[in-house]
């Protein structure tokens, strides 16, 4: 059974802002104390081109040259914003709760099942599917549907570089991926917010595109359990819900798969969930965004969040209205 909760942002606050209004006032004077850190780090980080960019961490690190050709011109985020206002349900869905729940999920050892049509199905390690040494950084927009965006400094591979370890069939047109559903270290699964465990899924074509990366790290070290440790999707083009962490299971086939948002509100949620400001989600706009750390929408969203040159070609018959 799905019982729906009210989600974050379906308060009537998040068409004018999502932040402001409801933050207690204590938070509010964070929120305003960490615009100003920010804004010093954003200074650093236009000094600092080359290498990798590091964290106040005790994570390991893990060596990766930035890949220049993916580098967003915007500031990059503070590692502390980062990782300190998620979106992670399994582990509640305030934006601070997988900071504060996520610490205690062993993601060692780990397993990814292959299975569907695929020519080497099995179950294999993290450093079976992931060259680590052939590890990049890539700086990419993200952009939540609840029209927030950051700029984070991921270390990963494309994911095509793990979809052709494993040969999928010429068959299989879609691959499904699925999140770990561990109630004892994830307090959010007791709660029936979503239909469990998290499945998103990917056209072939969208999968192997360039941009779509397979994450292992942030920030020059190994992520931190709260952004998908210890393997997650980043899909730069795309609204934040489809790029599913902690990623137990790939599943290829030749069938549109069942994905949790689209599942739990189908018109709302759509399975593209391209970044399209002309598409206004049902309850709120989406042509306008607040870059955080902010308090108002501060900038216009980019069609496909800025990245049409690399991936409008794969749309160029559907019509995007319907197809959201
Ligand atoms: N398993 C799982 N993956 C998830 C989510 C989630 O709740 N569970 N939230 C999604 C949403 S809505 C967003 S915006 C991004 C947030 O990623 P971040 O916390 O690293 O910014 O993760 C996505 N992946
Ligand atoms: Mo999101």
């Amino acid at each position: 059974m799905i019982v729906k909760h009210r989600k974050p942002w379906e308060l009537p606050y998040s068409e004018i802002t999502p932040e402001s209004i409801y933050r207690s006032r204590r938070d509010f004077i964070k929120a305003a104390a960490g615009a100003v850190g920010a804004l010093a780090g954003a200074a650093c980080v236009g000094q600092e081109t080359p290498g990798v960019l590091q964290a106040q961490t005790n994570l390991p690190a893990l060596g990766a040259a930035r890949n220049a050709k993916y580098v967003a011109a915007d500031a990059v985020n503070s590692y502390k914003d980062i990782t300190t206002y998620n979106n992670y349900y399994e582990f509640g869905t305030e934006k601070s709760d997988p900071a504060r729940y996520a610490g205690s999920l062993k993601t060692t050892p780990w397993t990814v099942q292959v299975d569907g049509m695929v020519g080497k199905p099995g179950k294999y390690s993290v450093e079976d599917l992931v060259d680590f040494k052939a590890l990049e950084e890539r700086i990419y927009r993200h952009r939540c549907v609840e029209a927030w965006s950051m700029v984070m400094p991921f270390i990963g591979v494309p994911m095509s570089s793990v979809i052709n370890k494993v040969q999928p069939q010429p068959s299989a047109k879609f691959v499904e991926f699925t999140t770990l559903n561990r109630p004892s270290e994830m307090p959010g699964l007791s709660v029936p917010v979503l239909d469990w465990p998290y499945v998103e899924a990917l056209r072939m074509d969208e999968a192997m595109n360039e941009l779509t990366f397979m994450v292992v790290g942030l920030y020059g070290h190994v992520l931190l359990n709260q952004c998908g440790a210890p393997l997650r999707v980043h899909i730069p083009w795309k609204y934040g819900f489809k790029s599913g962490k902690s990623i137990v299971r790939l599943r290829f086939t030749d069938k549109q798969p069942r994905t949790t948002w689209n599942l739990s509100a189908p018109d709302e949620y759509g399975f593209y969930a391209n970044v399209n400001p002309n598409v206004p989600h049902p309850r709120w706009a989406q042509n306008r965004e607040v870059r955080l750390p902010g308090l108002f929408k501060n900038r216009d969203t980019q069609m496909f969040n800025g990245y049409g040159d690399q991936v409008a070609s794969m749309y160029s018959s559907l019509d995007l209205k319907k197809n959201y």
